[in-house]
């Protein structure tokens, strides 16, 4: 059976069943839908600014044979187009809200000013346009957007709302690492749906902890995809887009991969292995070699979430296949990977000007829920901080932090494993334990516009698991939030 993928745009959304029982989905038995790529978005220089154009839509889309399900997407039915730029480059995206809602649209992973940030302070209304204009100024990454309107994230990205932006930089393209989009770079946006039996997309978690768990594991909107290789190493950014689900990925022969980068850029090294463990938000770059001729399952394995109470009801005993590679006959020479790549300068604890203790429980950082109009932290330009981040409850939560990509300095005491080292912005808790992180704060000022910190399961941020911090000059501000999470106030 064929599951063949198309994308319709439409502007109206009507036809669809009443009938609300859940679509019981069998694993494909072959893996034979072409992965969809996402085209590279279209852009113009205009005054030394690359610009962008980003329309949110609804559409419908076929994922499954004889289901077709109302979906959002940017430029099209589902997902959006890949944004790509590079370091230094000044940008600027034209968004358009084509839907009946208002929404918003973050670049998860962006250094940038607050007001930029598309987060739930730049709501675009329907019919309503904005347009972000920022500095490229900091490493090549995988980095992404998607919508973070308060309150109604989980259901938008899980219509549909999300694409990848990819970063470059002078020296990243000189390690041999595949960079022919499409051929041997490869975007793999992974999420995964709970289908009803009309089509449409179950958009709630139906009481679960932690959210919606599908049951159909989509890449790049594609069930049961298979990708022909035709070179010999290729590279993968996977992108866990799913609004709760944590996955392992690893391929089925169990094979090592690179792992070249994690979510703010490349390692220092590739580091070998045979899995990587991705909560939603966070990425991953690898680099996996074929022989000619044969394939490999990429696959998820039942993730470690520490200790969490109930691991079948969030996930952790799930596996699911999620990708075909099928290498032809012969296979194109690739050039040799690099030993090393850019040197990361580290942050060490006693480098710290200010510390700060987060605890996440149930929907609450520091036993506050988000609230728009109060501002929790107050951060000092051009100063460093250590902040101690456990999550007290025994399921999953994780650790996303606007403006700046962190490193970890230790968990429980202890440095972390190689797949830690580099920049990150988002961070799996497993549950009471101690992650140590750093991070510095630089460029930006705004004193009324804040940044977000919150837990990236997109129910538990709907619900409130979300702080604000500002970035100020004024030192008079600083004892705001300084050292005690619980010490902010409005203003
Ligand atoms: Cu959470």
């Amino acid at each position: 059976m064929t599951s063949a993928v198309t994308f319709t745009a439409c502007a109206f959304d009507s036809g669809f069943g009443q009938d609300a029982s859940p679509f019981v989905p069998r694993q494909p038995a072959v893996f034979e839908t072409a992965l969809p790529i996402p085209p590279l978005a279209e852009s113009e220089v205009v005054d030394g600014v690359r610009v962008f154009s980003l329309t949110a839509q609804e559409g419908r889309t076929q994922f499954i044979d004889g289901m077709t399900t109302p979906t959002w997407g940017f430029n099209g039915a589902y997902l959006g187009p890949t944004l790509r730029a590079r370091r230094d480059e000044k940008v600027a995206v034209e968004v358009t809200n084509a839907l009946a809602e208002t929404t918003t649209v973050h670049w998860h992973g962006m250094h940038l000013p607050a007001a930029m940030d598309g987060g739930p302070h730049q709501p675009i209304e329907p019919g309503g346009r904005w347009r972000p204009e920022w500095r490229v100024d900091q490493p090549a990454a995988t980095l992404w957007y998607h919508p973070h309107p308060h309150g109604d994230t989980e259901e938008h990205v899980l219509r549909g709302l999300a694409g990848m932006f990819i970063l470059d930089d002078d020296q990243s393209q000189t390690y041999g690492l595949p960079q022919d989009y499409g051929v041997d770079d490869i975007p793999l946006i992974v999420q995964d749906k709970k289908f009803l039996a009309d089509g449409r997309f179950q958009l709630d978690s139906q009481g679960n902890e932690v959210g919606l768990l599908g049951d159909v594991v989509l890449t790049n909107g594609a069930w049961g995809a298979v990708f022909d290789v035709t070179t010999e190493l290729v590279r993968l950014r996977i992108l866990n887009g799913s609004s709760a689900r944590t996955y392992d990925f690893a391929f089925d022969d169990g094979r090592d991969f690179s792992l070249v980068g994690t979510d703010g850029g490349l390692l220092e090294t590739p580091h070998s292995t045979d899995h990587v463990r991705l909560s939603p938000g966070e990425r991953a770059e690898v680099v996996v070699g074929l022989a000619p001729g044969s394939q490999a399952m990429l696959r998820s394995l039942p993730p470690d979430l520490g200790a969490v109470a109930v691991p079948s009801a969030y996930g952790g005993l799930d596996d699911f296949d999620v990708l075909l590679l099928r290498a032809a006959d012969q296979l194109q020479p690739s050039a040799p990977l690099a030993d090393r790549f850019a040197a990361i300068p580290r942050f060490a604890a006693d480098d710290a000007d200010t510390s700060r203790t987060f605890e996440v429980q149930n929907r609450e950082i520091n036993g506050r829920r988000m609230d728009m109009d109060r501002i929790d932290e107050v951060m000092q330009i051009d100063t460093t901080e250590l902040w101690e981040v456990t999550n007290l409850d025994l399921f999953p939560h994780n650790w996303h932090v606007h403006d700046v990509q962190f490193q970890v300095v230790d968990i429980d005491g202890s440095t972390p494993g190689p797949e830690l080292r580099g920049w990150k912005d988002t961070i799996y808790l497993e549950p009471r334990r101690i992650y140590r992180i750093m991070m510095r704060f630089e460029d930006y000022v705004d004193d009324e516009k804040p940044y977000m910190i919150h837990c990236h399961l997109l129910l538990h941020e709907d619900e409130g698991l979300m702080s604000q911090f500002i970035v100020s000059r004024d030192d008079a501000r600083r004892n705001v939030g300084d050292t005690d999470g619980n010490g902010g106030h409005g203003h």
